[in-house]
């Protein structure tokens, strides 16, 4: 049945058959989360970290109508460029997949697209969630409703503030989400390796968080986890810096009457416009990291 929807690269398609650890990637980052060239090159870069690590990377996007785990570097520089790639969300896939268009993946897609093909562990830069002010506009992404109900776990840089990093918690917590630190008791916020937040638990080492992930679903506890993996130290922004940026960044998006899916691009556009490509090269740096961390801890659940 799935056969029908879903096509492997043969790197991913090898790996499956070996039994090897497969790491997901989405694809909302490529088309809209960053500029081209350095999205292109980000993503190979990931991918090449994960090889590196001991795992198999499969970046995850709807291409032609088919939900694709694993792409080669036509697609890549395809989805890098193209103008006709919609913003992917759960929502979006049947009208997308059903009309042979083209989608890259958000975070909730890529999570369903990750457990149809079987794919346990899924690296990224940041989680959507609640926005600030979702008491009256109700914005709130569909990525945590994912991490409520599919099985994957999320190797991410925490929450970026331009959300309500608390409320994101507590949407969390009431779906059963456990927020893990990886080597920090804080959560990070994307820029910052520090929020005023802490996490639920903290885990020192790859083995621990694959333990921890192996048991949630050896008890039938549907759902995601979120590893929580802070930026590096010497690619962090300046806390006051990044805090005015993304007050503007909201100030603009609220002005110009932004709603709905356009929320987050909109917003993370304006945050590297206004900090001329710091936030692009931090962005960087930080999913290189979470890809080294994430491809271990594939390799340990695999185990
Ligand atoms: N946060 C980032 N970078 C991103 C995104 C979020 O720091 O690229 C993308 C991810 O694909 C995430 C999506 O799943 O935005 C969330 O969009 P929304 O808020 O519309 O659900
Ligand atoms: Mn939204």
């Amino acid at each position: 049945m799935l056969e029908k929807w879903l096509e492997y690269s043969e790197e991913v398609l090898e790996a499956k058959k070996a039994n090897k650890p497969v790491v997901a990637l989405e694809s909302t980052i490529i088309s809209h989360g960053m500029p081209y060239p350095q999205n292109v090159q980000t993503a190979k870069e990931v991918e090449e970290i994960i090889r590196k690590n001991g795992a198999v990377p499969a970046t995850i996007a709807i291409i032609n109508g088919k939900i694709k785990i694993g792409l080669s570097d036509e697609e890549l520089e395809f989805l890098a460029q193209s103008k006709d790639v919609e913003k992917a969300s759960r929502r979006d896939l049947p009208y997308l997949v059903a009309k042979k268009k083209n989608g890259a993946t958000t975070v909730a897609a890529t999570m369903i697209c990750a457990e149809l093909a079987g794919i346990e562990v899924f690296v990224t830069g940041g989680i959507g969630g609640v926005h600030r002010e979702a008491e009256t506009t109700m914005d709130i992404s569909a990525d945590l409703q994912e991490l409520a109900m599919t099985n994957v776990a999320v190797i991410c840089a925490g929450a970026k503030s331009i959300l309500d990093i608390g409320l994101t918690l507590e949407y969390l917590e009431t779906h059963g989400v456990p927020v893990v630190g990886f080597e920090t008791d804080v959560l990070p916020a994307f820029y910052t390796r520090t929020s005023p937040f802490s996490v639920n638990y903290r885990v020192d080492h790859a083995e621990e968080a694959a333990e921890m992930i192996r048991t949630k679903w050896e008890l039938g506890l549907k759902g995601g986890v979120v590893i929580a993996n802070p930026i590096p130290e010497t690619d962090a922004l300046e806390e006051a810096f990044i805090t005015n940026v993304i007050e503007s960044a909201l100030k603009e998006a609220k002005e110009n009457n932004i709603a709905g899916k356009k929320v987050t691009p909109f917003l993370l556009g304006k945050v590297k416009e206004l900090t001329e490509g710091r936030s692009l090269t931090a962005n960087i740096a930080l999913v290189k990291h979470n890809a080294e961390v994430g491809s271990k801890i594939a390799v340990s659940l695999n185990k």
